[in-house]
């Protein structure tokens, strides 16, 4: 674990920004965030569609079926002792994140998300190849899709949350990597019931909305879920008509992007020297890693270099510090990355009707004088 120790960070009794308590939606503070590599269980952020689900855990059974030679009923003491046991260190974030600077341009309803909605964190449990090897695929399976247990409250309807992944993301199995994960554990400790106990899926690369929690079902199919978070949420769209909904592509990967935790928003510092830090995080399913993080004090004519505080680990992302000086009247700290592939974040992004993905170049407003 890489630990960023020498960040001083002000007390703060939970060290979230709660955005709604039921259901729970809650985002690290930044300062908090650049503490250590690994995120903390209760410093983890949470988004939740709806309220935690009652499961007996003696009673539960996760159930593999659809385009499938023999439908699965595995209980918590099989799925712990019947399969190998893995463990991937993955980063999760929310498409959602940076929402509200989205809303800056033009109002998005959804969770105002700032900065906060990532961690990273040791995942265990049992790779979803093995399951899907063990129920046999049947020609014509293409996606598979997990359903929640949770029972979220729309206009038109209850429906639990789901997702679906393209089925070679839920087959990748390389001995560093397993492609997909169905997670009964978190940084060593049983999942905490706002994180999914007893089991999710944790898809290491994509957007955290395909990492279902409370896992009750997993289906193989020929096409992608028609949950309504894949159907119709979770896509990049100016406008709602069904057209549009149509057209645009389910997303997976999350995208490169860049955050400076400290200085905080609003800061007010001495002109001369200052520790800034943060973190950066790379589209890792398409095999890329952080490769450069530069700051800049004059609106991106000028930029440092940061130098990194944790390795390029893929699927996970990088905390990276420099030593700026600060000239006096300065009221703008920029931050952008660089992928492996040589991509780098833009200075703005198009606005979309659900606020996703939001990854142009970090400002953090602060004062120097
Ligand atoms: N069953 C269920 N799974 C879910 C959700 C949910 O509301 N219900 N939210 C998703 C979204 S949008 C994200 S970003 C991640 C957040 O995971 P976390 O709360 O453990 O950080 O869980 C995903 N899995
Ligand atoms: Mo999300």
């Amino acid at each position: 674990m890489w630990m960023a120790g020498r960040f001083a960070v002000a007390a703060d009794p939970s060290g979230m920004l709660v955005h709604s308590r039921t259901p729970r939606n809650s985002e690290t503070r930044l300062p908090k965030l650049v503490e250590s590599w690994i995120t903390p269980n209760d410093l983890f952020y949470v988004r939740s569609h709806a309220p935690v689900p009652e499961i007996d855990a003696g009673q539960f059974r996760l159930t593999v079926e659809g385009l499938v030679d023999k439908r699965l009923s595995i209980s918590l003491e099989e799925l712990a002792g019947a399969f190998a046991q893995r463990e991937v260190v993955a980063t999760l974030t929310c498409a959602g994140n940076r929402r509200s600077e989205h809303s800056a341009v033009k109002p998005v309803s959804g969770v105002q998300w700032q900065a906060g909605a990532i961690g990273n964190a040791k995942w265990s449990g049992v790779a979803l190849a093995d399951l899907l090897k063990k129920a046999g695929l049947r020609d014509g399976a293409k996606h598979v899709w997990f359903e929640g247990l949770d029972q979220v409250e729309r206009s038109d309807g209850v429906i639990p949350f789901g997702a679906s992944i393209p089925i070679e993301k839920a087959l990748a199995d390389e001995p560093a990597m397993p492609g997909t994960l169905v997670a009964t554990r978190m940084n060593g400790e049983p999942l905490p019931a706002h994180h999914g106990f007893p089991v999710r899926t944790v898809v290491p690369g994509y957007i955290g909305a395909r990492s279902v929690k409370w896992l009750g079902k997993i289906v193989v199919s020929d096409r992608p879920s028609p949950n309504h978070y894949v159907a119709t949420a979770y896509r990049l769209v100016e406008e709602s008509t069904p057209e549009n909904w149509a057209a645009a592509s389910i997303l997976y990967d999350y995208p490169l992007n860049a955050v400076t935790c400290l200085p905080e928003p609003g800061a007010r510092l001495s002109a001369g020297p200052v520790s800034v830090s943060g973190f950066a995080l790379a589209p890792a399913n398409a095999g890329q890693t952080v490769r450069r993080v530069e700051l800049s004090t004059d609106g991106g004519r000028h930029w440092t270099a940061a130098t990194f505080q944790s390795p390029a680990v893929p699927y996970c992302w990088r905390l990276w510090s420099a030593e700026l000086k600060l000239a006096a009247g300065m009221t703008d700290l920029v931050v952008r990355a660089t992928d492996s592939a040589g991509g780098t974040q833009a200075e703005k992004v198009p606005w979309n009707l659900k606020g996703y993905m939001f990854n142009a170049w970090h400002h953090t407003r602060v004062t120097a004088s």
